[in-house]
């Protein structure tokens, strides 16, 4: 997970850092895990994450994996490919539950920590999943869910965040000029009160699955956004100010007029200066340590005290 630029005065930012935070953000060991989907889906303006889970045939099951050594260490004499096949029926369906995890940054104590809450939030079905899209499919302002199963129907499922919550939104429709119609590529930053979110136009996440093509931010109780920056792959950014909440904003390239201008990177704490003092190899006089006896040089140096002293 990446921290994300941070802001280091005016116009400067350090590189992002991303580390490895799974187990300590309470989202690790999810099982067979296929559709990672970090999205806002109660709007309280933090991305939750959606995993969808399941093998339909676990073959690292150690039950199984017994079982088959000492089928094999037994097997019979004419032992077919149809015995194969058998055998692969035996492996067991992991049948799992899909995980929820709720974002808890905007709980009082501020922890960027998850909460599964799966079961709280009505997603116990049993499945083998593997794609997934998120998509506000009935316009209402908050993002449904569509789950891909093996030898199962797919799931949907209607958010009710907008009738249970009444949190604010804002989502975009990005018409890019000339053939990137969708605007792919396309970097959004909103401000509101002294926070920010970001999204990038990628629609093509998780397993094989592609999702709405629309942005979708979350902004709890908050029904105004004080700017959003829109930065196209052409490097043309527009700006927009006070803009309203719980609407689909369609944000046009062709109106982009300025240019996107990196900040620039935080100077480094250590730089490399030219050597204070002039250095000569004692032997050769020579600037550089070019002679083959350079390699042994601290023990011959070490002698030579040594021979002095005696
Ligand atoms: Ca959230
Ligand atoms: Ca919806
Ligand atoms: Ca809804």
């Amino acid at each position: 997970m990446g921290q994300g630029a941070q802001s280091r005065g005016k116009g400067q930012s350090s590189t992002p850092l991303f580390s490895e935070v799974g187990q300590l953000a309470g989202i690790s060991n999810t099982d067979w895990s296929w559709s990672p989907l970090l999205a806002d889906y109660d709007n309280d303006g933090w991305k939750d994450l959606y995993i969808t889970n399941g093998y339909v045939r676990d073959y690292t099951n150690l039950d199984f994996l017994k079982y088959m050594t000492d089928y094999m260490k037994n097997r019979p004499a004419n032992f077919s490919r149809e015995d194969v096949l058998e055998l692969v029926h035996k492996i067991p369906s992991s049948n799992v539950v899909n995980y929820m995890f709720r974002n808890r940054g905007g709980d009082p104590s501020g922890e960027v920590t998850f909460t599964n809450v799966g079961s709280a939030w009505g997603l116990t079905q049993h499945s083998n999943s593997t794609g997934a899209a998120y998509a506000d499919l009935d316009n209402d302002g908050d993002l449904d869910l569509v789950v891909n199963n093996t030898n199962q129907p797919a799931f949907i499922f209607q958010n009710e965040a907008n009738k249970e919550l009444h949190h604010h939104y804002l989502t975009l429709k990005l018409e890019g000029a000339g053939a990137n119609t969708q605007g792919v590529g396309t970097k959004v930053t909103l401000y509101r009160k002294g926070k920010q979110q970001y999204l990038e136009q990628m629609p093509t996440r998780g397993y094989q699955s592609s999702m709405s093509p629309r942005l979708h931010f979350g902004l709890g109780e908050d029904s105004s956004v004080d700017s959003l920056r829109i930065v196209w792959p052409t490097g043309k950014q527009q700006v927009l100010t006070n803009v309203k909440t719980d609407q689909l904003l369609t944000i046009q390239e062709k109106n982009a007029q300025s240019t996107f201008q990196a900040p620039r990177p935080a100077p480094a704490l250590f730089q490399e200066i030219p050597s204070p003092i002039a250095f000569t190899d004692p032997l050769t006089k020579s600037m550089i340590l070019n002679d083959k006896r350079c390699w042994s040089m601290p023990s011959r140096l070490m002698g030579r005290v040594w021979s002095k002293r005696m």
